[in-house]
């Protein structure tokens, strides 16, 4: 495996799930695989869960992890081709991610959607400069338009808590003060579709997610009736995606706090389990009610980040 972004990079899904489980069973089983092997993790935005789970995971597998943050300590990176680099930034990309491929055999990339120019975030522009630069194995660790290895994460937990063959999951918007990128939407609906589940996502009117992502999944714009009889809600704000109006792209459109996750709305639902990749604004996406309901899986999902990417750094280790 060359690069993880989307879930075909994983290759037969079934597969794929059958490896996690393995990883999740014998955390320590490939040690010798990393040996003398480093992995390095470069962030260009805040994280909690995937810098701790990254880490963890490359451990697990015996390798050396190096963590750059490059806004600490780092010089500020250009990431625009052909610009007179005139202001703030000393070093470009160009450079700089040969180099830091220079120290690594596998390298991870965290760098945000910026929301400004739709077309520059929907072509991947750093990560691709990543992947093309830099002649070693990438992971998305939450780019412009994806996180893949949270969809993988969430893949797995529904996969350990659905007592249905095929369960209903719903993917809910919901509001947040800031906006947000729509790199775990887009990931989990590509997830979803690619899974055996009852898909349905529900968002108020502007917030489509692009095709690309969103596939055939059906979408229902009345919440409640999307929640009807769901086995799995998954909570998440994203901003305009910009797909009906493109001169929406990256704003908030609407704040509106009946799509709060609440009791009313986990009564509607066939007692379903609770999710969120994390970080959430409570009381804003979620009610503390139903968060901290027994309902609530958002920690035993979080920490199966550490399966979804040692999973992911395993295959790439034994491509190496
Ligand atoms: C980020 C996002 O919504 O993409 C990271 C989530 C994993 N969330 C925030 O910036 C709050
Ligand atoms: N879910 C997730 O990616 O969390 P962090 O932003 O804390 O890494």
């Amino acid at each position: 495996m060359k690069e993880f972004i989307s879930v075909k990079d994983l290759g037969d899904l079934k597969a794929g799930l059958a490896a996690a489980k393995y990883v999740k069973e014998n955390p320590f089983a490939d040690q010798a695989l990393g040996r003398n092997r480093t992995m390095l993790i470069v962030f260009f935005n805040n994280s909690l869960r995937t810098r701790l789970s990254t880490q963890k995971a490359a451990l697990n597998l015996g390798m050396n992890v190096m963590v750059l943050d490059v806004n600490q300590g780092a010089w500020k990176l250009e990431t625009e081709l052909g610009v007179v680099m005139d202001g703030d930034k000393s070093e470009h990309l160009r450079e700089a991610i040969p180099v830091m491929c220079s120290y690594c055999d596998i390298i991870g990339v965290r760098s945000f959607a910026a929301l400004t120019d739709r077309d520059y975030d929907y072509a991947e522009t750093v990560l691709g400069q990543f992947i093309r630069y830099g002649g070693k194995p990438v992971i998305s660790l939450e780019s412009a338009t994806v996180h893949p290895c949270q969809a993988f994460a969430d893949l797995i937990t529904i996969e350990e808590y659905k007592t249905k063959a095929r369960p209903k999951v719903v993917l809910s918007w919901a509001p947040h003060p800031r906006a947000l990128p729509q790199a775990v939407p887009n990931s989990f609906a590509e997830w979803m579709n690619a899974a055996d589940v009852d898909f349905v996502i529900t968002h108020p009117e502007g917030y489509e997610l692009d095709p690309r992502f969103a596939g055939n999944a059906r979408v229902e714009y009345d919440q409640m009736k999307a929640l009807e009889g769901a086995d799995f809600v998954y909570a998440k704000n994203w901003s305009c995606p910009g797909v009906t109006r493109p001169q929406d792209y990256g704003k908030v459109l609407n704040k509106d706090m009946g799509w709060t996750i609440d009791a009313a709305h986990m009564a509607v639902t066939d007692n379903a389990y609770f999710m969120h990749c994390l970080p959430v604004r409570r009381n804003m996406i979620v009610s503390d009610e139903v968060i901290d309901s027994e309902r609530s899986i958002v920690i035993p999902e979080a920490a199966n980040r550490v399966v979804s990417v040692q999973t992911v750094i395993k295959k790439m280790l034994q491509s190496l």
